[in-house]
């Protein structure tokens, strides 16, 4: 047995430049880090994300209050515990906490601490961190879901769609996916320059041209995928993120236009575009409490993804009722939106067992960390989503992938999608 021998955080900075915290757990000769991301469309139900509101030095968002909490009654607790036992620490770090969504240590330092004890444990055991999560052969390489054209509270360009994605559905390994994103985003860059708009990017990676109408960035992604000489609907999916928490007022979505209008006409102009531009995955379509909506849509629909985000924010209890009510078909995973790695495995299983599609998740404010990329593929998730082919903070993700597949070799699949 390794125990832990004490704990360490810090204040770093995500993609956005905002504070967010850095853990690092020690053993007797190695220690691992974990940093923790940061939404900026989040859902209500989340965990708390824990920040120096009254710190007028950071404009309040700086994690000093939580570093402090790792550097003293976290490591204190977790000193001496075995690094193995991930779901023991996970359990300790919960009942210290003692909250339903975190609020007395925040979610984003139990996560860190959570991430880096299960990356430190798989250091020691010299595994790839891949290869420590629920899979135990037969990995597959999830497919990507690369954000292209970022709206929504990623840009400030007036686009109504948080996220315009595209999933290489007939890639035959991940190195392909890699490809066939490439060529499509470089002629996207081209399409966007002609048409004299700017080709730089949101929060994301995805570009963010000053185009107000989703139908208009819609016929830009489809154009770029004909262009690269590939069939919209077939060889390329072009999934959304509408990110529906963001344009509701009373009962009422601004999803397709600025004027509000109902849920039924709002499923009706879903239809239109699902059919218009083979629509295959739509994330958020509704409000999170909304669960009335979501089931209508199911039931207007067919073959099409419906993913719960803020619906669900990877809760097991959410997770449940969205099961009962038949609200979505698939589920977006995010580690930060519940708090531990533990209950982010228990809701993947969940998820899988009820035939739900499980999407891991970067969130909008990442870091160099990759812990998602080496999570997909431990959990046989089918898909993730980690923004496009530019910042860093996302291609690191996808270069991690890289390496899985390769460190897998023969072995190495796709997963499945239909
Ligand atoms: C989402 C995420 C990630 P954020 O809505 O799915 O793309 O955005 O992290 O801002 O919640
Ligand atoms: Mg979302």
């Amino acid at each position: 047995m390794s125990k832990i021998l004490k704990i360490r955080a810090r204040q770093v900075f995500d993609s956005r430049g905002n504070p967010t915290i850095e853990a690092e757990v020690y053993s007797k000769n190695l220690s691992a880090s974990a940093i923790c991301p940061s939404g900026a469309s989040t859902g209500t139900y989340e965990a708390f994300e824990k920040r120096d509101s009254n710190n007028k030095k950071y404009l309040g968002k700086s994690v000093l209050g939580a570093v402090n909490l790792v550097n003293t009654k976290i490591s204190k607790k977790l000193t001496g515990a075995n690094i193995h036992d991930q779901t023991r620490i996970d359990t300790i770090l919960i009942n210290l906490d003692g909250t339903r969504q975190k609020t007395s240590l925040g979610a984003n330092t139990i996560l860190a601490v959570s991430m880096a004890t299960k990356k430190l444990s798989a250091k020691i055991k010299s595994i790839p961190l891949y290869k420590t999560f629920l899979v135990k052969n037969n990995y597959r390489l999830p497919y990507p879901l690369m954000n292209i054209i970022n709206g929504g509270a990623h840009a400030n360009n007036g686009l109504r769609i948080q996220e315009f994605m595209i999933r290489p559905d007939k890639a035959k390994s991940f190195s392909e996916a890699m490809r066939i994103c490439f060529v499509v985003i470089n002629n996207l860059r081209k399409l966007i320059a002609k048409k004299g708009l700017s080709t730089s990017v949101g929060d994301e990676g995805g570009f963010a041209p000053m185009i107000s109408s989703n139908e208009k960035a819609l016929d830009l992604v489809v154009a770029a995928i004909n262009k690269s000489g590939f069939k919209n609907g077939k060889d390329i999916s072009i999934c959304l993120d509408v990110a529906a928490n963001e344009l509701i007022k009373k009962d009422k979505y601004s999803i397709h236009s600025k004027k509000f209008v109902s849920v039924d006409q709002s499923i009706k102009e879903y239809k239109k575009i699902i059919n218009k531009y083979k629509i295959k995955s739509i994330e958020d379509p509704f409000g999170e409490n909304d669960w009335i909506a979501w089931s209508k849509l199911m039931k207007n629909t067919n073959n099409v993804q419906i993913v719960g985000d803020d619906l669900y924010v990877t809760n097991l209890e959410r997770l449940k009722k969205g099961f009962l009510n038949n609200s979505s078909n698939s589920i977006l995973i995010k580690l930060n939106q519940i708090g531990t790695v533990s209950e982010t495995l228990e809701v993947i299983k969940f998820a899988q067992i009820i035939g739900y599609k499980t999407i891991i998740s970067h969130r909008s404010g990442d870091s160099e960390d990759t812990f998602i990329a080496d999570l997909a593929v431990g959990t046989n998730s089918n898909q993730i989503k980690t923004g496009s082919l530019a910042r860093s903070e996302r291609v690191a993700k996808y270069n991690q992938l890289l390496r899985i597949e390769e460190d897998l070799g023969k072995k190495a699949s796709m997963s499945k999608i239909d």
